[in-house]
């Protein structure tokens, strides 16, 4: 049947829906609210009202599940199998958010992020932003649950800016909050790919841009098993961390970025990191051309999706 999306009987499977037709939703996961027999829950947050420069990213769930169309029907590379007859998904459709109620975003954005992930069934809950601060409510929510979180960040920019002492909605100083209100231990994180300076790294491990170009994916790989040493992860992919040759869809690109194949190749490489949660944030398809960020977006996505199939089935 057409439109798998809000056709499908089971969470599983895969749709008879074609790449260019039907309704949208994550690789044509079902969109439903309720979570109680999913493994995942891909979970779009459309805000771009914290973003120092271009705003565009509320846009980006739309993007990237439109992008996302043509992963369904074959076999998910370079996973040999169809994730999703094992995998069981739904797509949960969008936080809701206000957007001229600036200060309650971010309780917003948290409340409804508890609601999935506290569920019974305790579903890894999958976000897609949206600008880089919905990641500081969701490490909030994550953290709640699981305690201090490593956090695993792949970005251009560290976020550690001044965030006047509070939750401050701004996309670059969510790291400050999370620090000082102990949602991630910084002695357990590294961020991957940072090639801007910020006054604050609060000991978070940095490997920079022109760093990372000199290093085998494999050895940067190691670096993030030694930081975070075996705990909880949560790993937040900023699209600008990709080089702008490869992400320009989006709203503070910095060049001197890795290539979309060296970072699918360090994801696959980081596959056995305990991730209890992650994100794709900053698509911002506005600057895009021929959907280069959204695809990259996308794909970043399934493979995060992949690794946890692959975990599971052991
Ligand atoms: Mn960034």
């Amino acid at each position: 049947m057409q439109d798998n999306a809000f056709t499908a009987q089971d969470l599983h499977g895969k749709s008879s829906d074609r790449t260019f037709a039907g309704a949208l939703s994550f690789a044509r996961r079902p969109y439903s609210k309720d979570v109680s027999k999913a493994d995942a829950v891909v979970w779009g947050i459309p805000l771009d009202t914290a973003t120092s420069n271009r705003p565009g990213a509320r846009f980006g769930p739309r993007g990237i599940r439109a992008a996302s169309a043509i992963m369904d029907n074959d076999p998910q590379y370079p996973f040999g199998a169809y994730i999703f007859d094992e995998l069981s998904v739904v797509d949960y459709g969008d936080c809701h958010l206000g957007y001229a109620r600036q200060g309650e975003t971010a309780q917003m954005i948290v409340e409804q992020a508890e609601a999935i992930i506290n569920a019974p069934n305790a579903p890894y809950l999958m976000s897609l932003g949206g600008d880089h601060f919905v990641t500081g409510a969701l490490l909030k929510a994550h953290a709640a649950k699981f305690g201090p979180l490593s956090l695993v960040q792949f970005d251009a920019h560290q976020d550690t800016w001044d965030d006047g002492g509070t939750f401050a909605v701004d996309h670059g100083a969510f790291i400050t909050t999370a620090v000082r209100e102990g949602w991630i231990d910084p002695g357990k994180s590294i961020q991957i790919g940072i090639r801007t300076h910020a006054p604050e790294d609060f000991g978070i491990e940095i490997i920079d841009g022109l760093t990372l170009d000199t290093m085998d994916v494999e050895a940067i790989a190691e670096r993030i098993y030694e930081r975070t040493g075996g705990t909880n992860v949560y790993m937040t992919f900023d699209i600008d961390c990709l080089d702008p040759a490869y992400a320009p869809g989006t709203g503070t690109p910095v060049s001197g970025g890795p290539s979309t194949a060296t970072t699918l190749r360090l994801l696959r490489a980081c596959k056995n990191l305990q991730v209890v949660g992650s994100d794709v944030v900053e698509v911002a398809p506005a600057y895009d051309h021929a959907e280069i960020t959204s695809i990259a977006g996308s794909t970043i996505a399934m493979y995060m999706l992949g690794n946890l199939w692959e975990r599971r089935r052991g």
